[in-house]
């Protein structure tokens, strides 16, 4: 049966300009999709940006125009952040697409027709920029738990009933203990539904930047259940009976930030359970970059624009540094010099100039070819078997999202063949044993084919032209190719090596 993998990022509201905290929330994803390419899956890879809402609606009110005009124009944005992250998405979802409107209203009448949902009338605090709604008790010195102001709002509301999906959400946490990662936010999660959840009002009638309310025109949908049931519309929903939909359906992760782990983990499922929809498989939330120690916001202006990152540090250096400094869920803080230090030590240093050694040397002294290597020994197949098993350590971290294990993990090796450069001398050995300096550089080209091999859904870029400097065709890049399978062969023409990581010099 073919093996599929379908990934989502969080839809981005269009008010805001792309930063860092977009970046890496789908970086991630590209990393896992590309790492599941590369291992044989048919990946499904979704982005995009949520649209609707009194937020979005207000900014296009501040910006004079149109809100469909305004989230034509700002969604652009998010393509083009894509292009130059090097994002490998396959579909680009707008909540303001034909497909998404007939999808979430399909959802809404299967939620009422189950008795789910139910008129009534809403009165409390709603904050515009979580697009949340809160009780009096919820409150912290007046504004959202997050920090933003609330407004109270009174008005007719449609209301899905959540307090009845207590039990059965807490049973599913439990049968499936992967549902919801790290364990540290499970338990925040089962402590939140263990205190008890109240009806979620689903609809809004103040407003009309929205999705309607199929049959009666005065309500729009809440734009969180819109949002949410993005991740089915990009999946063929409402046609279930699709190819599509069955190869997609379920998702195997919805990846988000801390912040909207709530909407993911409690409505969500509570929704698709009452909907009668399969329920995805993971939902993994990450932590918050900080900037050099503080939080980072527009009103303290110290918001990190990703296109700077990239044009001051390099695009593979910067997706390195993200997925490389921080535990994957923990919080991080972004610093200049912690970037610098990860460039010229792991990069310019470890990898890169491993790199270099070993393929200027055989450019110049083995007639730009791969080296005939000799009988291997027990050394250099220590040292390879360690670069070709790595893949299986990879699965696992990738599979348990720990993307800074996977590189940890990579770089022992690069470690472990740096040192057995230093100790077999190979520039010693042109003179007194060429055979053995034949066999030690091609050891050590084996083990670089293998750390660019799996070091590809990080870094694409460097990686592509790694594996090009070693002459490893396009079609010999994948994990089928790992071990004797994609070989080397000896007597190929190599071209001329260039440097794949400069060093960091402050301008
Ligand atoms: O919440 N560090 O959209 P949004 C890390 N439209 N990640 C960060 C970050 C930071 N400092 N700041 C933002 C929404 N993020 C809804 C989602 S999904 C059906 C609807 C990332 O534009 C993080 O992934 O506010 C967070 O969850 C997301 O941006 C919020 O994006």
């Amino acid at each position: 049966m073919e093996k599929t993998f379908y990934i989502t990022t969080p839809i981005y509201y269009v008010n805001d300009v792309p930063h860092i905290g977009h970046a890496y929330t789908t970086l991630a994803c590209d990393a896992l999709a590309r790492f599941k390419r590369l291992d044989g899956f048919n990946v499904h890879f979704l982005t995009g940006t949520d649209e609707h809402g009194q937020k979005v609606e207000k900014a296009a009110a501040d910006a004079g125009i149109s809100a469909q005009d305004f989230t034509d124009k700002v969604s652009q944005n998010f393509r083009d952040l894509a292009v130059a992250m090097n994002f490998s998405n396959d579909d680009f979802i707008r909540t303001t697409e034909p497909r998404h409107i007939v999808a979430a209203q399909e959802i809404w009448r299967r939620l009422l027709a189950s008795g789910h949902i139910y008129l009534d009338k809403y009165a409390g605090w709603y904050s515009v920029r979580d697009e949340g709604f809160f009780t009096e008790s919820e409150l912290v010195d007046g504004k959202a738990p997050s920090g933003a102001p609330v407004e109270w709002v009174e008005e007719a509301s449609y209301f899905f009933d959540l307090s009845k999906w207590q039990q059965p959400l807490l049973d599913f946490y439990a049968a499936h203990p992967d549902f919801i990662l790290p364990e540290t936010r499970r338990n925040e999660v089962i402590s939140f539904v263990s205190g008890g959840l109240r009806d979620l009002s689903v609809s809004r009638t103040s407003f009309n930047w929205g999705i309607d309310v199929p049959d009666d025109a005065d309500h729009i949908m809440y734009v969180w259940l819109d949002a949410l049931t993005n991740y089915i519309t990009a999946a063929g929903f409402p046609d279930i009976t699709s190819d599509t939909y069955q190869t997609r359906w379920p998702a195997d992760l919805h990846m988000v930030g801390k912040d909207i782990l709530r909407f993911h983990a409690v409505y969500w499922p509570a929704f698709l359970m009452a909907a009668d929809l399969p329920l995805p498989k993971r939902v993994f939330a990450h932590g918050w970059w900080t900037n050099e120690g503080e939080k980072i916001s527009k009103s303290l202006g110290n918001v990190i624009d990703p296109y700077v990152l990239i044009e001051t540090y390099g695009l593979d250096a910067t997706r390195y540094f993200l997925l490389r400094e921080v535990p994957f869920g923990n919080d991080g803080d972004f610093s200049s010099q912690a970037m610098i230090n990860r460039i010229n030590a792991d990069l310019a240093n470890d990898l890169g100039n491993l790199a270099q050694r070993v393929l200027s040397f055989v450019g110049k002294h083995c007639g730009a070819a791969v080296p005939t290597p000799g009988t291997l020994n027990a050394t250099d197949h220590a040292l390879l078997a360690r670069a070709e098993s790595l893949i299986t350590r990879l699965r696992y971290h990738y599979d348990a999202q720990a993307f800074h294990r996977a590189l940890e993990e990579t770089w022992e090796v690069v470690g472990a063949a740096n040192r057995y450069v230093d100790e077999q001398a190979p520039w010693s050995l042109r003179k007194t044993d060429p055979e053995r300096m034949a066999t030690v550089l091609y050891t050590l080209m084996e083990v670089l084919r293998h750390l660019a091999l799996v070091t590809q859904p990080v870094m694409p870029q460097a990686m592509a032209s790694l594996l090009d400097q070693l002459a490893v065709p396009a079609s010999a890049r994948a994990f089928t190719d790992i071990g004797a399978a994609g070989a080397l062969a000896a007597g190929a023409a190599l071209p001329q090596p260039v440097g794949i990581f400069p060093r960091y010099v402050a301008a």
